[in-house]
């Protein structure tokens, strides 16, 4: 037999059935589970209305740092719900100004060999440590936290070869960013990458948890590095040395793809407006003019991270046109640099300190001034994300953020004529888990607390046996479910649906005409099914199962595009909407707004093969024929037809 992937032994050992070839379905048993507050609260209500007393696996931790800021009571009701739901059901919960989820997972939870479910698309972020850690809707999240196996497509493995070292300036950013520039966002459903070689060892946890993190962009469904002597330390500095144990895989592994990077030829990169696979060189970019810059969130906030921007900070100042922000990634973090002076060189410089969480990732605040450009070390940048509709934002590294903060422009690292900062991980990080609540013993009548905001998930219909559609929608290519539900302003209603399905494609939404909703809620009034037209990587990025949950909601039954991202497709299936796609590319163009979409006997053709028959009729009454494929799986057919997993339930 030949030699095993890291990915394939940690499948192989957590497979219930299935089968293990790439392509092909398998279920596998999810050891842990996280859940951050704005996919948790409807992940939690899920799982109680699915009737579940007590989960199942060894660890499932409940985070809040999305929703924090509390602009009305909505984020605290959450917070209070969540507070009490997983003190019944013997979840841990980790306080808001504990930190964003993943970083605080990597702290105190992750461990090497083990699986992770979390209903946030940068779960693989742990794959640093050596996990096999996957991103899913909240409800797929919910059944593992009831002992449900989680199905999947086994991956294809991208084997990544790293030589060399870093150069000084060039950081486990321009990784992941480099990736990006060869893989693009697109296309890579189904596939995994695998980090192995000597340039591994170089590189510490949190500088591999950046580049795990950011694989979440390429669309793989996880990112693993080996676990060695690197990973030991960082556990051991942890206090958790415990849980380490050498993985790595075999010497003749077959990976699908090598991808070879020598990290000593890598250049700072950034991600220009407004994709993270625009990538361009520093260099390039060098002189541009910035009025904000922004370090924190879930890929860089880590205390080497933090630790550089104190090191800067110490002999530098913000630049006077620059607004500087830093939001530390975890209380740890935020604590260490409090008491080892590295925060005070920080506020010295002139930075701003923001809350330990993910704040202006998710446009929770700081949006930038129109037409300015903003440079963030965050992992996205897909257009009006940051709150501003026309902005121009750039990711980079810590080390492209601090000098474009102190020099008021894009600067090449490479060339900026500092010497570079020493930091280096600490031999032990101060542990304190007094913000982690532990599910009690006794967790015999605890009262679960709901407030008028904190709604039901929404129930759905049946299938119909014959669909009988109007397009309600036709979008472009890498439309993603920031588009599709927007966080921002309107992230405070994750728990109430009807008020949150307002704002379902909220930026396609022209003043004077009528919304995506109320064209949707006709569409529905007059007994038929919605229709929404896509192209290619419908639902990249988060991993929202509003994005699946409030068109449900407002009626929509089918999904028509070119290729849907994998967490995507998965929650549209989760929650009783078909997903199809054309056979070919120019069909998309043949079928407008308004048109019409005819399917007859949909639960016969789904079972009888893999295409299905439509009948569209254009507006000016024009009649054709038009095959698509489906790719649902039995249980997918049948979830489907259900009316989604909660009515299977
Ligand atoms: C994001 O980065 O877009 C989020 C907010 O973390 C999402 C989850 C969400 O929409 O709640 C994600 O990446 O899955
Ligand atoms: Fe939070 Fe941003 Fe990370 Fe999403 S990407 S988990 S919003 S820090």
């Amino acid at each position: 037999m030949a030699g095993q992937t890291l990915i394939e032994k940690i499948l192989r050992s957590h497979l219930v059935d299935g089968d293990l070839t790439p392509g092909q379905g398998c279920r596998i048993h999810i050891d842990q589970t996280l859940c951050q507050d704005a996919t948790g609260t409807m992940a939690f209500l899920e799982l109680e209305a699915m009737g579940v007393e007590q989960v199942k696996t060894e660890v499932s931790v409940q985070y809040v740092d999305h929703n924090t800021s509390q602009f009305g009571p909505e984020n605290h009701n959450d917070h209070l719900y969540l507070q009490s739901v997983t003190a019944a059901k013997g979840v841990y919960f980790s306080r808001p100004g504990n930190g964003i989820c993943h970083q605080v997972h990597l702290e105190r939870f992750g461990e090497p060999g083990k699986t992770l479910l979390g209903s946030d698309s940068h779960t693989p972020t742990n794959g640093g440590l050596g996990m096999l850690a996957i991103g899913a809707g909240g409800l797929d999240v919910a059944a593992a936290m009831a002992g449900a196996p989680f199905a999947m497509t086994a991956p294809k493995v991208i084997g990544v070869r790293l030589n060399g070292r870093l150069r000084p300036w060039v950081c486990a950013k321009d990784v992941i960013l480099h990736l990006l520039s060869i893989l693009s966002t697109k296309g890579n459903v189904g596939c995994a990458m695998e980090y192995f070689g000597p340039g591994v060892e170089t590189l510490s946890v949190p500088e591999r948890a950046t580049i795990t993190n950011m694989g979440a962009e390429l669309g793989v469904t996880s990112s693993v590095f080996p676990s060695d002597e690197k990973t030991r330390s960082f556990l051991r500095a942890q206090s958790r040395e415990n849980v380490w144990r050498p993985l790595a895989a075999d010497d003749d592994a077959v990976y699908e793809q090598v991808i070879d990077i020598d990290l000593e030829q890598l250049e700072p990169l950034a991600a220009c407006p407004s994709s993270p696979d625009h990538i361009a060189p520093l260099k390039e970019l060098s002189g541009k003019p910035v009025s904000q810059v922004l370090i924190g969130s879930c890929t860089n906030s880590s205390y080497r991270d933090l630790m550089l921007a104190a090191e800067v900070l110490r002999t530098h100042r913000v630049a006077p046109g620059v607004s500087l922000a830093i939001a530390p990634g975890s209380r740890q973090v935020m604590r260490m640099l409090a008491d080892n002076g590295g925060l005070a060189a920080i506020i010295g410089g002139g930075a701003r300190i923001l809350e330990t969480a993910c704040g202006p990732c998710i446009g929770q605040g700081l949006s930038p001034a129109s037409d300015e450009v903003t440079v963030r070390t965050f992992n996205r940048n897909f257009k009006g994300r940051t709150g501003t509709p026309h902005d121009q934002c750039y990711l980079v590294g810590v080390e492209g953020a601090l000098l474009a903060a102190i020099n008021g422009c894009l600067t090449d690292p490479l060339a900026c004529g500092m010497e570079y900062p020493q930091t280096s991980e600490p031999d032990s990080f101060t542990v304190d888990d007094s913000l982690i609540i532990p599910p009690p013993e006794d967790r015999q009548g605890i009262e679960i607390i709901r407030k008028d905001t904190v709604g039901d998930p929404p129930l759905c219909l049946p299938y119909p046996q014959d669909i009988n559609g109007e397009v309600v929608i036709n979008v472009g290519d890498k439309v993603t479910t920031d588009h599709i539900m927007p966080a921002g302003t309107f992230l405070k209603y994750r728990s109430n649906i009807p008020k949150y399905s307002e704002a379902v494609f909220n930026c396609f939404n022209e003043p004077g005409k009528p919304t995506f909703a109320e064209r949707a809620f006709s569409v529905s009034e007059a007994g038929r099914h919605g229709v929404i037209v896509a192209g290619e990587s419908y639902g990249q990025g988060s991993s929202r199962e509003h994005a699946a949950i409030c068109p449900m909601y407002l009626g929509i039954r089918l999904v028509l595009a070119q290729s849907i991202e994998r967490i995507h497709a998965a929650n549209l299936i989760n929650f009783g909407i078909l997903p199809l796609y054309f056979q070919n590319p120019e069909d998309k163009a043949k079928v407008d707004q308004g048109f019409t979409i005819l399917i007859e006997k949909v639960g016969e053709q789904l079972r009888s093969g893999e295409e299905v028959n439509l009948i569209v009729i254009s507006t000016d009454h024009h009649r054709f024929d038009l095959t698509c494929v489906h790719r649902l799986s039995k249980t997918d057919i049948d979830m489907v037809l259900a009316g989604g997993r909660l009515n299977m339930v």
